[in-house]
């Protein structure tokens, strides 16, 4: 195929999409060649991923992972049975394959390369020292009572003990569930009780963006409702004087400093649970997502690899947050899976300017950089002057987590990238622990917007929501589903095997059911559309409606809430909250600042509402269904395409809230 950066004008639904072949530039910089030697070579291996997949996954595991005992049968299981299962009989260890192989043949290789909130306070760890200190923590964990199959909570910021953290838990076979530490006490809370976790690991304090977070005091507060936690390990991450509960906390400088620095891995099941992780859905409370281990391992290595490119000797760069699964899949397991140095960075991008992320990149001679289309539209909107670093050695842009949007991906590839490095446009979820649907770096040709192509084992399928039936051949648009199982692939919701088959399993029988609306242009290349069901997606972090509202809901003076999300120039889409409130002589601007204080206070302040319209009442059906779609017309401005109002129990509510709307814009 061909390889320069020319840029074929293709017509796609009546309008020019440029196609991008992987820049000339970016093979002329790399240090050998893409693990592919093109397009073909990508088609002849998917084709056998799908067909034989027994045979493709087989060899894949054994070439990229670690057994202490090889497995006999590759796969078993169903998506109509939700039965899935890798790997059988086999055992390994996930930190082993992390740390260990690694520490044994390059002991001085870079690990982790940490760079602190503060430029210039950061540090190296190389893979003997990361083993040491994994084992040391491992010890400690043991000596509260940890047992294989346990689960731990995370709640930490970016720093390299967080990575340290998840490897020493599993080691000794037990399950983290990290807990983003933008989340509130309330929200920690319960993913302490559903994850029934009796060990915490956190800090004194965070640091971000110059400011301090109150970490401890969050987890302490959280911990007044969960008697069941006995132990919390404290990191010292500022010295800031903070409450001390004897007997229950305890300083991780103290304890690791009373252990030896070799422990010896647990061999795990390829089945065994490796973590959970909580994460918005249509309805109810967050699910706790379980992956397990061998899967999930061979996920994030074939993704780290065949994606983006990683080779021996690579220093690679993802900004995302531990607490989300874009940070446990790529800042910690493909890139140590493949024993190359990964950046934990603490800050934010604009922290102490819009230039830190390319100052990082240069400094630290990043090959890989992986981020959400969020801060891109920050930095884009903050101007190109910031970009004033070389960058000389990156390869490739990689983008994750809601729709890039056309002109974003092109000043990524121009201002950027300087079109000498591929932008990758992953696709994935939670659910399917790593990337599904995106270009493979030096490999597929890019088209601005597209995720392009499925990863190897992944058959899409686009699926009528009316009829239920799959849309074959090309140009076509519906809801995106998986049609065969993945290694990847989450098991189950923690404790709610039911939950897991009604969201994922169910709505389709045979198929996966992604929940994001798709379409598959005329060259098979595939565009996501966002959520299809009540899931909206802030600056790329996952929140349910049904979530906002029941927050909303806990404040006295509301009667009814109804939450949509509304596009947003800035953060993708922004959290508008309707409220019918029980005592209309209230204050309204006091009222409404309490509210989002609520969420804030509920869930976390990446939640809160972005505004707050107080309605005499919500536009509901006869059989009291609140009918969002009208709400989402209304902010869109679209009044005049209501559509059908009559099955409201009182139509005269909608030019009621028109007017509100109108009178607080
Ligand atoms: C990895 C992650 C999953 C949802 C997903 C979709 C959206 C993720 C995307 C994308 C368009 C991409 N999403 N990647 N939409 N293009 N490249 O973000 O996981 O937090 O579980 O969110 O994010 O809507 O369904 P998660």
């Amino acid at each position: 195929m061909a390889t320069q950066a020319t840029k074929t004008p293709v017509v796609h639904e009546a309008h020019e999409v440029d196609t991008f072949h992987p820049p000339q530039k970016m093979l002329d910089k790399h240090p050998s060649k893409p693990h592919l030697s093109g397009l073909e070579d990508y088609q002849q291996l998917y084709k056998q991923s799908i067909t034989e997949p027994d045979q493709f996954w087989g060899t894949k595991a054994r070439e990229l992972l670690s057994w202490s005992k090889d497995f006999q049968t590759v796969h078993t299981g169903t998506l109509t049975g939700g039965d899935n299962a890798w790997f059988l009989e086999g055992e390994l260890n996930a930190s082993y394959n992390c740390v260990d192989r690694h520490a044994a043949t390059d002991p001085d290789r870079v690990a982790i390369i940490y760079e602190a909130d503060e430029p210039n306070a950061g540090r190296n760890l190389t893979y003997s020292e990361l083993l040491r200190q994994v084992c040391k923590t491992s010890w400690v964990l043991k000596q509260m009572g940890v047992k294989k199959g346990d689960t731990v909570a995370v709640y930490m910021p970016m720093i390299p003990e967080a990575i340290i953290a998840l490897l020493a838990i599993i080691r000794i076979g037990a399950v983290h569930s990290v807990v983003f530490a933008g989340f509130s006490a309330d929200s920690l809370r319960d993913r302490v009780i559903d994850a029934k976790s009796r060990v915490v690991i956190t800090t004194d304090e965070g640091k971000r963006g110059g400011k301090l977070i109150g970490t401890k005091k969050i987890v302490d507060d959280a911990l007044k409702q969960c008697p069941d936690v006995s132990h919390v390990l404290l990191y010292k991450r500022t010295g800031a004087d903070v409450p001390f509960t004897q007997g229950r906390d305890w300083w991780w400088h103290d304890e690791v400093e009373k252990w030896p620095a070799y422990i010896p891995p647990e061999p795990m099941n390829s089945e065994d649970p490796l973590f959970l992780l909580y994460t918005s859905g249509s309805t109810g409370k967050p699910k706790g997502v379980m992956h397990t281990t061998a899967g999930y391992l061979l996920g994030a290595a074939m993704t780290g690899k065949y994606v983006f490119d990683i080779h021996d000797g690579d220093r690679y760069f993802c900004g995302g947050d531990v607490g989300w699964i874009t940070g446990h899949t790529y800042v910690v397991y493909a890139p140590l899976l493949l024993g190359v140095s990964t950046v934990v960075f603490e800050g934010t991008p604009a922290y102490p300017n819009f230039s830190r992320y390319w100052e990082i990149i240069d400094k630290h001679q990043v090959t890989q950089f992986y981020v959400a289309p969020t801060a891109l539209r920050l930095l884009k909107r903050a101007g190109d002057h910031f970009v004033n670093s070389k960058m000389a050695h990156l390869r490739v842009l990689g983008s994750v987590g809601e729709p890039i949007a056309a002109e974003v991906w092109k000043w990524y590839f121009e201002v950027v990238g300087k079109e000498e490095a591929q932008i990758v446009d992953t696709y994935w979820q939670t659910e399917t622990g790593s990337n599904v649907i995106t270009p493979l770096a030096g490999v597929t040709p890019t088209k601005p917007g597209s995720a392009s192509l499925p990863f190897f084992g992944i058959e899409p399928a686009i699926i009528d929501p009316v009829s239920g039936e799959e849309i074959h051949g090309n140009d076509v648009e519906g809801v995106l589903a998986f049609k065969q199982p993945w290694p990847s692939m989450a098991r189950t919701v923690y404790g709610a095997h039911k939950r897991y088959m009604d969201t994922y399993l169910n709505v389709y029988k045979g198929y996966y059911f992604t929940g994001d609306g798709a379409g598959r242009d005329h060259e098979g290349f595939y565009w996501i559309r966002g959520r299809v069901d009540d899931v909206v997606n802030v600056s790329g972090h996952r929140l349910s409606t049904a979530e906002i509202e029941a927050a909303l809901i806990e404040h006295h003076a509301i009667a009814e809430a109804a939450v949509v999300g509304i596009a947003d120039e800035l953060t993708g889409q922004a959290v508008n909250a309707f409220v019918a409130i029980k005592d209309s002589n209230e204050n309204s601007d006091v009222l409404r600042k309490e509210f989002i204080v609520q969420v804030r206070k509920s869930i976390g302040p990446f939640a809160a509402p972005k505004a707050v319209y107080i309605v005499p009442d919500l536009p509901k059906t006869r059989s009291g269904k609140i009918m969002r779609r009208i709400l989402r017309k209304i902010l869109a401005g679209e009044e005049d395409q209501l559509g059908d109002t009559s099955t409201l129990a009182d139509p005269s509510v909608v030019e009621k809230i028109i007017a509100v709307v109108h009178e607080q814009r």
